[in-house]
């Protein structure tokens, strides 16, 4: 089974039941209570990244082809490996938490037995993790992580942007194949507006319905996943009288009808200025694109505000859609054929940038979002710059340095720290002098300098304000370089993810 068939299946054992007025929380199975039960014992947890299939299911990967692993969030993969016939194994999708409620009787009660127990075993109980909206069931995310850097575009800011037209086919497996014109910003683009770093690799779309769709930045072997930089191979219009829907209402396949099909023949080379390119597309044939809303039959119908528009790798014509009976035809469904339309996520509002930086959590709205969608908004969060990264700040007699001064002269030494989007991470402090002839020095908290290089402390970020004292005297003759540094991590390593000096010439 291929990942991209997840967009149009529906099934009845798993019918979501969504309104667009529920805000983040928004996926619960229809006739399923262990939600209720949650939020009955934590009723401030609702609407939080909790309240969701990820609370008790967790993600996981099938191997598509030999050795290329695809990753799904819970609940994709729930519903790849438990099905929505529901002839899987339900307990191979449940995380550690989600066993243990089970085991528990899987009620109200069973989420009050569990309470004090540490499922996932990162040293975190469940109660303590849930207080602060960090996954019982998930190892990887607990109360020392902050959330992510994150930035929110409405519409009016793309629009803003510098836009990027194409006409293209979207070619789908197994639903109808079209031509069409996009406009939008290249994918590209709005990473590099948001601040992407050099250590990105991918991005993760998310669409509120549980859809997510994987991106890495550049082109890859794997003929199914669309790359985020650079530009597509261009393409030439396949027309023909037999797929047009337009003439062949009974088996037809592709709608040729778009104003921007105009005066097109068969074969003509498809001119795009500037190319081809993976677009976060808000507008078609010169109109918003219609915001999708999920019907009673778990179908989401409208395509925007924002969809990420994929052109083909390799351009091919439309195929006749899979589920058709007559395959006797000039272009049959071909399971090789690059069906872009797959991959092209509707109703986006969230763009994680992978990977996420270290000490970082997914933000409080993952697989979540349909207030975005009626609001015109996507948000991008991960591995983007920080625009309130903490900000250690380390003075020498009041002055940031360098400065001389008399070996006879009193030095004090104080720190201060602001630590902005990073409050409450754990980290190693670092509070640091070098000298040449003296080799390290540390101040470790609370025995004092010690000669060697050991963290200050290790503990949750802090604001530290006013200054602190850490050094009162004289010094010896030489050259020092005194450190304040605060880590993205507690390994006890000096990484100086966020660092100041001050110099200090003794003689
Ligand atoms: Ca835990
Ligand atoms: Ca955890
Ligand atoms: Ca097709
Ligand atoms: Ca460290």
């Amino acid at each position: 089974m291929k990942m991209k068939k997840f967009a149009v299946v529906t099934g009845a054992v798993f019918m979501v039941m969504l309104t667009v007025s529920v805000v983040l929380s928004a996926y619960h199975h229809e006739g399923e209570n262990d939600s209720q039960h949650f939020v009955a014992q934590y009723p401030d947890k609702a609407g939080t990244k909790l309240d969701h299939c990820a609370l008790c299911h967790t993600g996981g990967q099938y191997e598509k082809k030999t050795d290329k692993w695809v990753s799904l969030g819970s609940c994709q993969w729930c519903h790849y490996s438990y099905g929505y016939d529901g002839s899987g194994n339900i307990i191979d999708t449940l995380n550690s938490y989600g066993k243990d409620y089970l085991v528990n009787g899987r009620n109200q009660s069973a989420i009050a037995a569990i309470a004090d127990m540490d499922s996932d075993g990162d040293g975190y109980s469940n109660t303590a993790e849930i207080t602060a909206v960090r996954y019982p069931g998930n190892a990887n995310d607990d109360p020392t992580k902050v959330p992510a850097p994150s930035r929110v575009y409405t519409k009016a800011q793309l629009e803003a942007m510098t836009q990027h037209t194409q006409f293209l086919l979207m070619n789908t497996a197994r639903s109808g194949d079209f031509y069409a014109q996009y406009t939008g910003v290249p994918m590209e683009d709005l990473l590099k507006d948001a601040g992407i770093l050099s250590s990105a690799s991918g991005i993760t779309v998310f669409a509120p319905d549980g859809w997510s769709d994987y991106h890495p930045l550049d082109i890859d072997a794997d003929p199914e996943l669309y790359h985020v930089n650079g530009v597509y191979p261009e393409a030439y219009y396949q027309y023909n009288e037999q797929a047009d829907t337009a003439l062949n209402t009974t088996d037809g396949w592709c709608d040729y009808g778009a104003p921007s099909g105009a005066g097109r023949s068969h074969l003509d080379s498809i001119v795009n200025a500037n190319g081809l390119k993976m677009l976060l597309a808000f507008n078609r044939e010169g109109q918003d694109l219609e915001p999708g809303i999920l019907g009673d039959d778990n179908r989401l119908s409208g395509e925007g505000p924002f969809r990420v528009v994929p052109p083909q790798k390799t351009p091919s014509p439309p195929d006749q859609s899979s589920n058709a009976a007559n395959q006797d035809v000039v272009w049959p469904y071909d399971y090789d054929w690059d069906h872009n339309a797959g991959s092209a996520t509707r109703s986006a509002t969230i763009i994680r940038v992978e990977p996420l930086p270290e000490g970082t959590t997914d933000i409080d709205l993952l697989e979540a979002g349909w207030e975005y969608v009626d609001e015109g908004k996507i948000i991008v969060y991960g591995a983007i710059a920080d625009t309130n990264p903490p900000i250690p700040d380390i003075k020498v007699n009041g002055q940031d340095g360098p400065l001389t001064v008399s070996k006879e002269d009193a030095v004090s030494v104080t720190v201060e720290l602001a630590a902005g989007s990073r409050i409450g991470q754990m980290a190693d402090w670092w509070v640091a002098a070098y000298e040449p002839a003296m080799g390290w020095a540390s101040y470790v908290h609370p025995m004092g300098w010690l000669m060697q290089l050991t963290p200050c402390l290790q503990l949750k970020l802090v604001d530290v304000s006013p200054a602190v004292n850490v050094y009162s005297g004289t010094l010896d003759v030489g050259m020092y370089i005194f450190y304040f540094a605060v880590d993205s991590n507690s390994d006890g390593n000096p990484q100086g993810t966020y660092l100041d000096s001050c110099t200090v010439t003794v003689q």
